[in-house]
């Protein structure tokens, strides 16, 4: 049977999809500046989590893709202003590429330049809230990599002593950089890790946008009500390296043809496919989405590069 919300998360994967292909040609082009680590594989995980927040919520996104960021709504052509080094960019031309992104009009306090900076932040703007009583919640996403940083330890316990409205969403996609899962962890899982601090640990297949959205939706209920934070973990995998001109030699090419079987988008599509809609329907959504992109790309294009005065603005030291 159609499902509105099921068509929704198709056209949001698409969105974060489309928009990083664009990227990948701005990057091929020499356009660009800064780092980029793709999301390719992982879109589920952020479009199936952020459809289950609101617009004033808080989002913590990490390095990986931005497709959280695109989720939670951020303008398209000021995203590649930020890559293309553009006046429109999030950081107005300054900041490169994806690490100095924030939008606080939609709750995007952007993410830190060390890994696990996010996650005291995470709780600060939760403890922030809940004193306000403005019952937002904070979502945080970060990798299994990042997950063993001790600040997670001090923001976690803290998130869960005083009950602050925080959804952790560990991005389990195998590697950090060369470093597996199995080499770099003690525990079997990420989630195993919730009961040291007294919260619920829950593990989702995070190739699958539906069954993350549902865990997301009960941990962003659970956080409003005042019940605490809820530490999700999300198996996914990364399809392209670990940044852009990664070259691989540390992983089977086996185990990445075996993940692109469970290709979040490939597979949502057959689900809709076998729910009543039809390959044309389908289409028309990838289409308009192309049309949506095309403008966003042409207008960032065509936008100014900041002025040379400006290269120590936001420089104190
Ligand atoms: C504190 C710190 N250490 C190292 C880095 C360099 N670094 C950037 S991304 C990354 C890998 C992170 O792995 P993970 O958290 O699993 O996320 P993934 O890249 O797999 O999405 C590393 C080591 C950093 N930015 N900050």
């Amino acid at each position: 049977m159609k499902n509105d919300l099921w068509a929704t998360l198709y056209r949001g994967m698409v969105r974060a999809n489309a928009w990083e292909q664009q990227l990948l040609r701005f990057i091929e082009q020499g356009l660009t500046s800064g780092f980029y680590h793709a999301g390719r594989g992982q879109e589920a995980v952020a479009v199936g989590a952020c459809a289950a927040v609101r617009d004033d919520d808080y989002l913590l996104y990490d390095h990986r893709g931005l497709g959280q960021a695109i989720a939670k709504g951020i303008p398209l052509d000021r995203l590649y202003g930020d890559f293309l080094t553009r006046e429109t960019g999030t950081t107005r031309g300054l900041g490169a590429g994806i690490v100095h992104i924030a939008w606080p009009e939609l709750g995007i306090l952007g993410q830190s330049g060390t890994l696990g900076g996010a996650f005291p932040i995470a709780s600060g703007a939760a403890l922030a809230a809940q004193m306000r009583g403005s019952d937002q919640v904070v979502i945080c996403f970060f990798g299994e990599g990042a997950a063993n940083r001790g600040t997670f330890l001090e923001a976690a316990n803290v998130a869960s002593l005083w009950k602050l409205p925080v959804i952790w969403l560990c991005e389990n996609n195998g590697w950090s950089v060369s470093v597996s899962f199995e080499a770099s962890s003690a525990t079997a899982n990420i989630a195993d890790r919730a009961s040291a601090y007294n919260m619920p640990g829950v593990i989702v297949d995070g190739m699958d946008v539906v069954a993350v959205h549902e865990v997301v939706v009960a941990a962003v209920a659970r956080a409003r009500a005042g019940e605490g934070p809820t530490l999700i973990e999300a198996k996914t995998y990364r399809f392209r390296g670990h940044y852009e001109g990664d070259p691989q030699t540390y992983r089977e090419d086996e185990e990445l043809e075996m993940w692109k079987k469970k290709d979040p988008i490939v597979l949502h599509e057959k689900r809709l496919l076998e729910n009543g809609y039809s390959e044309a329907e389908l289409g028309a959504i990838r289409n308009e989405v192309a049309e949506e992109i095309a403008v966003a790309a042409d207008r960032a294009l065509a936008a100014p590069k900041p002025p040379m005065e400006r290269v120590f603005e936001g420089v104190l030291a």
